[in-house]
């Protein structure tokens, strides 16, 4: 039966390899889900109406294989996608599961293992250029320290932006035409990553020799596990032209990473994502990364995805009602009107800088206004709550 929560190509709905092939391991348990080969990881997804695949490079291919190895399991993907009807709009690269990163990748202090780190990035470019995607998302979890004696941090941030630089040439060379999506996390596996918010990632960009080519990967638990507000940080992204993709999941402020079904830890933040996401008409994939329950099986997992997408599209269909509530939309017209005569700064000018400097604003006539945001509050929470 489908209905208005259907998932559809449409909706963009992607998931990591990572993701529903995640086995449940933690750091004070084995796995308990035994191994879900990658085509069956493609069936599943395609079973539950997803559009997109997107992974590592190890996800597919084991670090090890040889070349012949790994072009017959590249080309069983890809049969396996074309099959399912599932596209891979995103690859990325693991530049920390293996010893080698120890210290860092981009970042650590031995060049050779730099250099491995830029030699690793470059041939996952090329599986993911062979699988179609056109975002290579970067995401620096070893990129940090427990101490600081290690090196200067802003020898690090020369380094990133080095090897961020050479593989926008490496880009251009090929003709992959990809766009970088750099992914920012305070900790974990670091005690502390140097690119913690997505903030910091905005910073840098504009000080690449491509910023043109490079966005952000902004997490929903990346920037929670900060105490910092998601949707703000996504707004920021947007309103500079970087949000190149986005990874929602959910999570508890001040807990360890959750990676939790989208929606399942606090579904107002969830609420104001996904409408500020529809009401700018972002159109790029909406990317779960996140896992299910390790109490799960893989009926549990379809159970997981499933739930992922159908709680993003009852939220997208709360926001219209929100946009569509008369006594909502008079309340935030009302909010925004002026309380008095507002001279315009929009433009700088003589007359301008005078009609401002003149202007008999009154401080406290204006401070005395309620904003009837507990009214608008309330109103928000009834529609999330089914009763408006
Ligand atoms: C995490 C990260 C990863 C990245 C992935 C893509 O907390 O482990 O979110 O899942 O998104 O490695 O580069
Ligand atoms: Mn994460
Ligand atoms: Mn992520």
């Amino acid at each position: 039966m489908s209905d208005a929560y259907t998932p559809r190509p449409e909706h963009k709905f992607s998931f990591g390899l990572w993701t529903v092939a995640n086995r449940g391991r933690d750091p004070f348990g084995t796995e308990v889900r035994p191994v879900l080969d990658p085509v069956d990881a493609v069936a599943l997804l395609a079973e539950v109406g997803a559009w997109g695949v997107n992974l590592h490079d190890n996800d597919l291919v084991p670090i090890d294989a040889t070349p012949a190895e790994r072009d017959r399991i590249v080309s069983d993907f890809k049969k396996a996608c074309e099959r399912n009807g599932i596209v891979v709009p995103m690859a990325t690269v693991s530049l920390f599961t293996d010893p080698v990163f120890k210290d860092g990748a981009f970042t650590a202090n031995d060049p050779a293992v730099r250099a491995y780190a830029v030699q690793k990035t470059m041939r996952a470019m090329d599986l993911g250029a062979e699988l179609g995607a056109k975002i290579f998302v970067l995401w620096g979890g070893r990129e940090g320290t427990e101490t600081d004696a290690c090196r200067r941090p802003d020898d690090a941030v020369k380094r990133l932006r080095e090897a961020i630089d050479f593989l926008c040439e490496y880009s251009i060379d090929k003709g992959y035409g990809y766009r970088f999506a750099l992914e920012a996390k305070p900790n974990e596996p670091r005690g502390d990553i140097y690119m913690a918010t997505t903030g910091n990632y905005l910073g840098l960009i504009p000080t690449l020799a491509h910023p043109e080519m490079v966005g952000v990967n902004p997490e929903v638990a990346h920037e929670t596990m900060a105490g910092l507000n998601f949707t703000h940080a996504v707004a920021q992204a947007w309103e500079a032209g970087k949000l190149f993709h986005i990874d929602l999941n959910d999570q508890v402020i001040g807990r360890y990473d959750q990676d939790f079904r989208f929606g399942a830890a606090n579904p107002k933040n969830a609420f104001f994502l996904v409408k500020f996401l529809e009401d700018v008409g972002y159109d790029g994939p909406r990317h779960f990364d996140a896992h299910a329950y390790r109490t799960e099986d893989y009926e549990g997992v379809k159970d997981f995805a499933r739930g992922c997408m159908r709680t993003y599209l009852i939220l997208k269909e709360k926001a219209a009602r929100w946009n569509a509530d008369p006594e909502i939309q008079a309340l935030v017209k009302e909010a925004h009107e002026a309380g008095q005569e507002a001279p315009s700064f929009a433009k700088y000018s003589p007359a301008a800088r005078d009609a401002v400097l003149n202007a008999p604003l009154d401080r406290v006539k204006l401070a005395a206004r309620g904003k009837k945001y507990e009214r608008l509050d309330q109103l928000t929470i009834e529609i999330l709550l089914g009763v408006r």
